[in-house]
């Protein structure tokens, strides 16, 4: 028989009455510290972030300093009668958001970790601007030297503030307030500015930091600059805008003859910054200038060579809009985008941006977006793309060509899906996102090109692969006449099947595949899209991580990735990093139902519903 020790003997009740309060307590501090796990000290709401960062408790005043003041310059071709700011109360609009419900710790957890990694990158790239480049346009990424690109006046700097702010990093924001506000608008690194690249990064930059902060001093600079860029607009016959503005003859003498040749995105995307001045100064004169186009964009925009779109050049001078090339890529983007954000911006009180919306989209529609023929493996129903078409004669052609910058077109429709209700646009930027999702997969690095050409499919819903044709489109593409050509080129440029070529591997730190992938998630709530960034963040720091910061990469077929290129362009900080961090973000910070971005990626506030501005 076994020998009854202390371990074998039978608990008496009273052990197993303090066992079992032992096990209960346990317990309630197991659940206590499910649900309040330390996480990212600065996961607060919206609200709490707002009145920590705006506590100005220990911050000192700022002076804005500029040696000209740009008020006095000359305006030749002055203008009579302002179009004015729309009147009324501004209209209730539809939701953006998906009601996202309460997350589990969870996903508390893991969306936390991944918002905390963003801002580390962010965090390291912006301490070595600050130490080697402070004040300049770019930090070089390499060298870790300073460059300038934009006028000189510290484009990364005025493009970050309002990441910074977002961020939560409250020392760095403040001490960048200072440092903007010792800007000098009245003196320059270049003789000439390209206006659109100042309105959308530096006008852009102020009048977002200024609306979260309400810091006094980033208006001032935003008169400042917005007084400058009013000069572009000093031209005969229509005040339409220049391209560039020569800023010796802006501020010396004025009056200019409106471009003979200009991009649709120069001409038609200034209007969200300079209404938004208007709106903040209550100064319908910035308004004016750029209604004046919209206006001309409306009379115009069902007689174009395709009604509906707009072609990549236009002559300002003439008014003539009858080029043949059209695209929703470079050079015309953002006048495209700003069309339904313009509705937001306005609370809805000014028709003509819904007009110019609803044309032009079904006209993408129609004859841009494709879907890529794709083994039947993969799943090809599920994703568009959007090329580029010309017109001759009567025949629309479409060239099945994707660029990076395009990506921005999946959020777009989403969001103009929202603002003004249309399921099948919601669904269009699903699929749209999901094309540039698959680009970034397809690639051994796990970033899409710059450029790359892919098989049409002929019809929407139904295309079965066909490696001929495929095979067909390389050649084409490539200029080969053979199988063996056709083999070669697929080794040689790393092509997935579907892809016919790459036009340009680089990936220069752009923001617009995250940008829709963010905006998707916030419309849909749908979960993957949150992996699919992870994803998409894991592959980008891998190829782009130098010593100093992050670098454009040169070829996205190479794995490992070579060492980046000595550029970061200030959207790395304005965008990119920003479009990343909302997406691991609690939905409520910066909500798309009270905020609506530039193409820069800047937030403006959106009117109130029903509260006169
Ligand atoms: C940004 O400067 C803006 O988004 C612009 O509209 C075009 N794209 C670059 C970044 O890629």
């Amino acid at each position: 028989m076994p020998r009854r020790t202390a371990a074998n003997q039978p608990l008496s009740r009273r052990h197993k009455r303090n066992l079992s309060y032992a096990f209960v307590v346990a317990f309630v501090f197991a659940i206590l510290y499910i649900f309040n796990a330390p996480g990212d000290p600065l996961g607060v709401p919206f609200n709490l972030h707002e009145a920590y960062m705006n506590d100005r408790a220990n911050v000192d005043g700022f002076v804005a300093k500029d040696t000209y003041d740009w008020r006095t310059a000359p305006f030749q071709h002055t203008i009579a009668d302002y179009i004015q700011l729309p009147t009324g109360t501004p209209k209730t609009m539809p939701k953006v958001q998906f009601d996202f419900p309460p997350e589990t710790s969870s996903q508390r957890a893991k969306r936390e970790a991944r918002r905390v990694a963003v801002r580390e990158e962010f965090q390291r790239s912006w301490e070595n601007y600050r130490a080697l480049a402070w004040g300049q346009d770019e930090l070089a990424p390499i060298t870790g030297k300073g460059a300038e690109s934009f006028g000189g006046w510290g484009a990364t700097l005025v493009d970050a503030l309002d990441t910074l702010w977002i961020m939560g990093l409250k020392d760095e924001f403040y001490e960048a307030v200072e440092a903007v506000a010792a800007i000098d608008f009245g003196i320059s690194e270049s003789t000439s500015i390209s206006v659109f690249e100042t309105t959308i990064r530096y006008l852009g930059g102020l009048l977002s930091a200024y609306d979260l902060s309400h810091e006094k001093v980033l208006l001032e600079k935003a008169i400042q600059l917005g007084e400058m860029l009013y000069r572009a607009f000093d031209t005969k016959p229509n005040n339409f805008p220049l391209d560039r503005l020569m800023l010796d003859n802006a501020k010396n003498k004025g009056g200019f003859n409106a471009d003979s040749s200009i991009c649709f995105a120069a001409l038609g995307s200034l209007t969200m910054e300079f209404t938004r001045l208007a709106q903040v100064t209550q100064k319908s004169k910035y308004y004016d200038v750029v209604a004046k186009v919209t206006n001309f964009l409306d009379m115009h925009q069902n007689k174009t060579n395709i009604p509906g779109l707009f072609p990549i050049f236009i002559n300002a001078y003439k008014e003539e809009i009858v080029g043949t090339s059209f695209t929703v890529g470079a050079m015309a983007d953002s006048s495209y985008e700003y069309f339904p954000k313009m509705h937001a911006l306005l609370g809805g009180l000014e028709p003509t941006y819904e007009k110019l919306w609803k044309d032009s989209s079904a006209m993408i529609d129609k004859h841009m977006l494709f879907r890529p023929m794709l083994p039947d493996t993969e799943p090809g129903k599920d994703l568009l793309f959007c090329g580029d078409v010309s017109i001759s004669g009567d025949e629309i052609k479409l060239d099945s060509e994707m660029q990076h910058l395009t990506c921005f077109i999946g959020g777009m429709f989403g969001l103009a899906g929202r603002l003004m209700p249309n399921p099948h646009h919601v669904e269009l930027g699903a699929k749209l996102t999901e094309g540039c999702i698959y680009a970034y997969h397809a690639m051994p690095s796990g970033i899409m090109p710059e450029i790359f050409d892919l098989a049409p499919c002929a019809s929407r819903t139904d295309c079965a692969w066909n490696a001929s044709f495929w095979e067909a489109e390389v050649l084409r593409r490539s200029y080969g006449h053979s199988h063996a050509d056709f083999e070669a080129t697929v080794a040689k440029e790393s092509l997935p099947p579907g892809f016919t070529a790459l036009r340009d591997k680089r990936y220069l730190l752009r923001p617009e595949a995250i940008e829709s992938v963010m905006i998707m998630y916030r419309i849909t709530g749908h979960e993957e899209y949150l992996d699919h960034a992870w994803d998409m963040f894991v592959s980008v720091v891998r190829a782009t991580q130098t010593d100093y910061a992050n670098g454009q990469v040169f070829d996205v077929t190479a794995d490992p990735p070579a060492m980046p290129e000595n550029k970061m362009e200030s959207f790395w900080f304005g965008e990119t990093l920003k479009y990343f961090y909302l997406t691991f973000s609690p939905p409520d910070m910066i909500s798309l139902d009270e905020w609506v971005f530039n193409t820069e990626a800047h937030p403006f506030r959106r009117p109130v519903a029903g509260v006169k501005g």
